[in-house]
């Protein structure tokens, strides 16, 4: 009983804590030296609020072994065109890097080695697209939660955004390189991961190498393949034509839950 009460009396004093944050991000008091010190400790509480909440939320079924799909199709691009993506793949990807940028106060640039020395969570689920198909496959990564909290997201940040290598409508001004965003919430979720992995194999170039995007309890679409820079933002507005991700542009949804 009694740790029930402080649980929820913390959550209730963290929320208006990060509630606080929310406003100070528009002012621009809260920049000044004196003010440091608060905003650290609030964007400490945030973050363990953040935990907090998100320790209810429910996980997506997770499967067996035994129910991995023999054959697990492919959608959209199979390979990012260029040269430049060639030369990565030949040399297994020993020179890309992972960027993680925009509203944070450390940002990271990693290694697929780097990454793969990260604590990993191997996770059975199953992928649904839009476009009617489903199959079940494992996937191997670090949580995303884990690359946030290294970064130190500033206290206005209200998404993260995703942006591959891969441009699936050739523009003039590349409008058409793909990207994704996830709110906060599921961000945060512990099933939320960048797999490099993909039924106990590196993952294949098809299914987006050398690092993708597997959020469980969203559709096929929000998976983002070929992910290269990690982006913290407070709005969608200036990715590309607004609307948070390269189908959304095109009239999908948003929020894509199952
Ligand atoms: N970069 C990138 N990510 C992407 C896509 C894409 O074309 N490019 N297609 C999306 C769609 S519609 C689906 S269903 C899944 C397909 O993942 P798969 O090819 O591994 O089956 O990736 C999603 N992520
Ligand atoms: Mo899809």
């Amino acid at each position: 009983m009694s740790r029930l009460v402080s649980r929820r009396s913390l959550l209730r004093a963290g929320s208006a804590a990060a509630g606080t944050l929310l406003l100070a991000g528009c002012d621009g008091v809260f920049e000044s030296p004196a003010m440091r010190g608060a905003l650290d400790f609030g964007q400490f509480v945030s973050l363990r609020v953040q935990h907090l909440l998100l320790s209810g939320q429910p996980l997506a079924r997770e499967f067996a072994v035994a129910d991995i799909s023999p054959e697990f199709p492919l959608n959209g691009t199979s390979m990012p065109g260029g040269f430049g993506y060639f030369q990565m793949m030949v040399s297994q990807f020993a020179r890309w890097r992972l960027t993680v940028d925009g509203l944070v106060r450390r940002p990271l640039s990693l290694s697929l080695d780097e990454i793969k020395a990260l604590p990993a969570r191997t996770q059975i689920t199953l992928h649904c697209c839009d476009e009617g198909w489903s199959a079940i496959g494992q996937w191997t990564g670090v949580q995303l939660s884990h690359l946030l909290q290294a970064c130190e997201l500033m206290p206005n940040v209200r998404y993260i955004v995703f942006h591959c290598l891969d441009e699936l409508e050739r523009t003039p001004d590349r409008s058409g390189l793909y990207y994704e965003s996830l709110d906060l919430f599921d961000a945060f979720h512990p099933q939320t991961i960048l797999a490099y992995g993909m039924n106990g194999q590196p993952l294949p170039v098809a299914h987006g190498a050398p690092l993708r995007l597997r959020v469980e309890r969203q559709i096929g679409y929000k998976n983002a393949k070929y992910v290269t820079r990690i982006e913290a933002v407070a709005t969608l507005d200036h990715i590309g034509r607004g609307k948070g991700g390269f189908w959304e542009d095109r009239g999908y949804q948003w929020y894509a839950g199952l």
